[in-house]
């Protein structure tokens, strides 16, 4: 596919992910924080990060750990000041990183002053979430929640709104223009405090084509009344005309449950939407439709679902952890032997693919999931709700701890394990969730002094990225390959170069393709000629 001809400075960044309550903290009360995040900027500059997607750091009481805004102009005094914000965007912009925030408007926090003026019978601002009245005795409609259980929550007056997360998360109504002007009015006091971008979250169900009730479903009954509505694409196209277009932004959608026609839709330049989204199919390559009903994983599968997305989007943005998924070496790779051969091919996938690559913090260590004992070291508001839910459907409490543990949002946002000290070298502090015991040997301390490391082999692999036009603005093109091989090529008009990934713990027999091996996570002397190792990866360069 080519790459398109108006060139934007995002279209050849790296994008790295902070989730800051989990990043390092500065002050010792066991949680991230701004200042923090400025003591690390060399680290991440020296990685080769060019821009820092910055989940959410506004005021908020933290029931989602700041996807909850109770003030969109504020930050949370948890995090810092907006003195410290100020400081950590200058700060950045020295370095050549730009920062990018969290957009969150789907909803706002119950706390938001805009919901309290509400519940106080303030007409104006009931207009601005969902108030509805029951229907004989039941709720307004049948429509689930994305954390389980039902998307309204009844108020003191005996009435209900609408929330599509947790009933500490009141949907916005998008129908209202007062909204509509609140919401712009807090993009521009970001955009004019220099912030790059944003992640839109949720951002294809925030317009409710009606209430009326939806087709059953185990899970998200009510979506087709706002999935990707009509209503969203218009305010899409709004914000991209009004707001969006008059700064050099990068905008990226979170769109849940899209479809290749639908992120089309929202993202193709011509339509003046989004710049780029978050597709989800391949994080949902081992669910019965489900995420907490897991199935085997299958490499092939995965490889099918990339390749789609890479032939479908003109630019995609690729991830393969973040906040909300288990980490990638528990999800794709392997956490035993292969654990370090295993992340190092991802990041060589990730970093191989056509787009905007995103690294997840601790994802460039090769972080694991969270070794949780049990329900109670888990902190997630989700995973908490789909527990009660599950519960409700009598499920014991054995069974319960396993689906939970091994696919809680709490897997990623274990703290970033700094070096091997006590609490590593996160907080001097008690942290927030538990620390994993692994930080004895997966840390940046131990990998920066460590070549061989997987920390050092992203530096490499970010570096080559940087200097090869292949990667950067190339085509792309899947190769015939043995099953659970991924190989591909990636094309400019001066570069060729062959990616082969190995995606299981097994040899692998190869056709060889091109003239010299580039790059690659097993030794020269360790290297076989016709064929992989586990989990390898390479890049072999074409003479052209
Ligand atoms: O997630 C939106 C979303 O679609 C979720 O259903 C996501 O798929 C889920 O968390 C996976 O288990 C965004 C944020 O990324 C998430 O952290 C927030 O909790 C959510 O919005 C509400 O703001
Ligand atoms: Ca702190």
């Amino acid at each position: 596919m080519a790459a398109s001809s108006t060139k934007k400075w995002w279209k050849n960044s790296i994008v790295y992910q902070i989730y800051p309550k989990s990043f390092c903290d500065s002050n010792g009360d066991g949680i991230g924080d701004i200042p923090g995040i400025i003591s690390k900027l060399h680290y991440l500059k020296d990685l080769g990060v060019d821009v820092i997607w910055l989940s959410p750091v506004y005021q908020s009481p933290g029931y989602d750990n700041g996807y909850d805004i109770s003030n969109y102009k504020e930050i949370n005094p948890e995090f810092g000041t907006m003195e410290d914000m100020e400081r950590l965007i200058s700060r950045a912009k020295r370095m050549g990183i730009k920062i990018m925030m969290d957009l969150v408007i789907n909803h706002t926090s119950d706390e938001h002053e805009w919901f309290q003026k509400a519940l106080a019978g303030d007409e104006k601002y009931r207009d601005y979430y969902y108030f509805r009245d029951g229907k004989n005795g039941r709720k307004p409609n049948n429509w689930g929640s994305f954390f389980g259980g039902s998307a309204w929550t009844r108020t003191e007056n005996g009435d209900y709104y609408l929330h599509l997360f947790s009933d500490k998360q009141p949907d916005l109504n998008w129908h209202n223009p007062d909204v509509y002007n609140e919401i712009v009015d807090v993009m521009k006091f970001w955009l004019e405090k220099g912030v790059a971008g944003f992640r839109c979250d949720a951002i294809n169900v925030i317009y409710k084509n009606s209430l009326d009730d939806g087709k059953k479903h185990l899970f998200l009954t009510g979506k087709e009344h706002y999935l990707n509505t009509e209503g969203c694409h218009e305010l899409l196209k709004r914000f991209n005309s009004e707001i969006w277009s008059k700064y050099k932004l990068f905008i990226v959608g979170e769109t849940a449950l899209v479809t290749p026609e639908i992120a089309k839709l929202l993202s193709d330049e011509s339509r003046g939407e989004l710049d780029s989204l978050f597709f989800f199919e391949h994080m949902d390559v081992d669910s019965r439709g489900v995420k907490w009903f897991k199935k085997k994983y299958r490499p092939n599968k995965l490889i099918r679902i990339l390749d789609k997305w890479q032939n479908v989007l003109e630019f995609p943005s690729n991830y393969l952890e973040n906040h909300d998924q288990i980490r990638s070496v528990n999800h794709f790779g392997n956490t035993g032997k292969y654990w370090e051969k295993s992340a190092k091919l991802l990041c060589g996938l990730n970093l191989s693919l056509r787009g905007v690559p995103f690294i997840y913090e601790g994802e460039e260590i090769g972080m694991t999931n969270g070794d949780f004992r049990g329900l109670r070291d888990i902190k997630d508001v989700e995973s908490h709700n789909i527990n009660q839910s599950m519960k409700k459907l009598l499920f014991v409490h054995s069974l319960r701890r396993k689906l939970i543990l091994r696919t809680s949002r709490d897997n990623a946002r274990t703290p970033v394990q700094w070096d091997d000290s006590e609490n590593a070298g996160f907080t001097t502090g008690n942290p927030w969730l538990k620390i994993n015991a692994n930080k004895s040997f997966i840390n940046v301390k131990t990998e920066s002094e460590d070549e061989n490391s997987i920390l050092c082999f992203y530096k490499k692999m970010i570096e080559f990225r940087k200097n090869s036009s292949a990667l950067n603005e190339g085509s792309y093109r899947r190769v015939a390959s043995p099953s659970d091989v991924y190989i591909f090529t990636r094309e400019s008009s001066s570069e060729r170069l062959y990616i082969y990934c190995n995606l299981t713990g097994m040899n692998k027999p190869i056709e060889v393709y091109g003239d010299r091996i580039v790059l690659d996570n097993y030794d020269e002397e360790e290297r076989g000629n016709n064929f992989l190792k586990p989990y390898e990866f390479r890049i072999i360069a074409s003479n052209i």
